[in-house]
């Protein structure tokens, strides 16, 4: 059994991650400075599942496990000695960076959202790169990434590998092959940070030999685990409003209030999906499996299954007999774009996928419908724009 920190072990992957390791046996400290919640409160929104404090979802934990996750208050990005100092303290083997400010929309909204989370995602990473190499332990980072770092499409439909991609030099003694990491492209401020932490892995990978683990996550949906789902003080964040309400979520909360559901644009935009359940689930392979010290950055595709978002609604509607409604689209994005990703890594794992087949129903009906009521109608459009005075497409 491990010793493992959570950063960001209040958020809507953090949450059921820690649950999840917990159960397995593993001891967790979850470091969070509350901040999703702080912004839910400027942004005047509130997840459509009721959340509970982290100290009751703590100690209701505790109630029905019998285990016990201890939590620090703490900002990553500023408050640095005191991050060293818990790892002193508690010698975690690995640590899991959930820590960031993970909405696209949130990240374009204004120029201090921007500077906001330029300077809360990298320096947090930074942060904790550093505060590895100060302690001079053996500590795992498992990394919350993103599939936006590879961008969408400019590779046509060549399938995007896991990480690093391989390329022929033309050199005087004839041609030479290199494995890279793959061309960043992100379309988002946010999507930006997750490209520039890439970087900052590879180089401490290389410099001080610290064990990274990148996830490449597409876009999560669902709610409940297997954990969060044993009390209701436990359960987990179904963000749903303009700026953090993921695609798919967005859509079942909508069909659950029979509010057209907001395809932007074409809806041709094809992206990646995964469960949450799959989430916590990659999250224990991934730390079960390091890379060796040394080695470049282990990059994994944190994927399942990928959708075009039309396709999505269309299902969605066919579910429920809500309409579909073609917006414009307030992002700069690609109208179209094909998208094959390799996953083979956690397959060749043991992942077994939960399908948006299986699912989606009792999604709908076990949350969104349940608890629709706490819907607020204003919060639903995205208003988000991405150029200032942009004419919408
Ligand atoms: N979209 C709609 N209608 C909506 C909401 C979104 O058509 O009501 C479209 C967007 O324009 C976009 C696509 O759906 O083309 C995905 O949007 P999203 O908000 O579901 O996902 P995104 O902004 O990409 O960000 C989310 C998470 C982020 C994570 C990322 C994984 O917020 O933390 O990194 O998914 S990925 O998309 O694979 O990069």
């Amino acid at each position: 059994m491990k010793k493992i920190i959570v950063l960001g072990g209040d958020g809507f992957c953090g949450w059921p991650t820690s649950l999840h390791l917990s159960s397995l046996g593993h001891e967790v400290m979850i470091v969070d400075n509350m901040s999703r919640r702080k912004i839910d409160i400027d942004l005047e929104t509130s997840s459509l599942t009721p959340i509970s404090n982290l100290g009751e979802r703590i100690s209701t934990w505790h109630e029905v496990s019998g285990k016990t996750i201890e939590f620090r208050n703490l900002n990553l990005a500023s408050d640095f000695d005191r991050f060293v100092t818990i790892l002193r303290e508690f010698q975690p083997d690995a640590i899991v960076h959930f820590a960031e400010q993970r909405s696209a929309p949130y990240s374009m909204k204004s120029t201090d959202n921007k500077r906001y989370t330029v300077d809360n995602n990298v320096r947090a990473t930074h942060n904790v790169l550093s505060a590895i190499v100060e302690v001079g332990a053996d500590i795992h980072l498992v990394h919350l990434g993103t599939m936006g770092v590879y961008g969408y499409g400019w590779a046509g439909d060549s399938s995007i590998p896991e990480g690093y991609l391989e390329v022929t030099l033309d050199t005087s003694s004839g041609p030479k092959r290199k494995e890279i990491l793959h061309p960043a492209d992100p379309g988002s401020v946010y999507h930006m940070t997750k490209t520039l932490d890439q970087l900052l892995f590879a180089f401490y990978a290389k410099n001080d030999r610290i064990q990274v683990t990148d996830l490449h996550q597409g876009i999560v949906w669902g709610t409940q685990t297997a954990q969060t789902a044993l009390d209701e003080r436990l359960i987990n964040r179904f963000d749903y409003d303009g700026d953090y309400g993921t695609v798919l979520n967005r859509f079942l909360m909508q069909a659950a209030i029979g509010f057209p559901l907001t395809v932007h644009g074409t809806g041709g935009q094809t992206r990646a999906f995964i469960h949450i359940n799959d989430t916590v689930r990659c999250i224990e392979l991934a730390i079960s499996n390091p890379p060796e010290r040394g080695e470049r950055p282990m990059i994994l595709n944190q994927v399942t299954e990928s959708h075009r978002v039309r396709d999505l609604a269309e299902m969605v509607s066919k579910m429920t007999g809500t309409e579909v409604q073609f917006l414009p689209n307030p992002r700069l994005e690609a109208n179209e774009n094909t998208l094959n990703v390799e996953n083979n890594k956690f397959l060749d794992l043991g992942l077994t996928p939960t399908t948006l087949s299986e699912g989606l129903l009792a999604e709908v009906r076990d949350i969104a419908q349940k608890y629709s009521f706490r819907v607020d109608r204003s919060k639903i459009l995205a208003k988000s724009l991405w150029r200032k005075g942009m004419i919408s497409q």
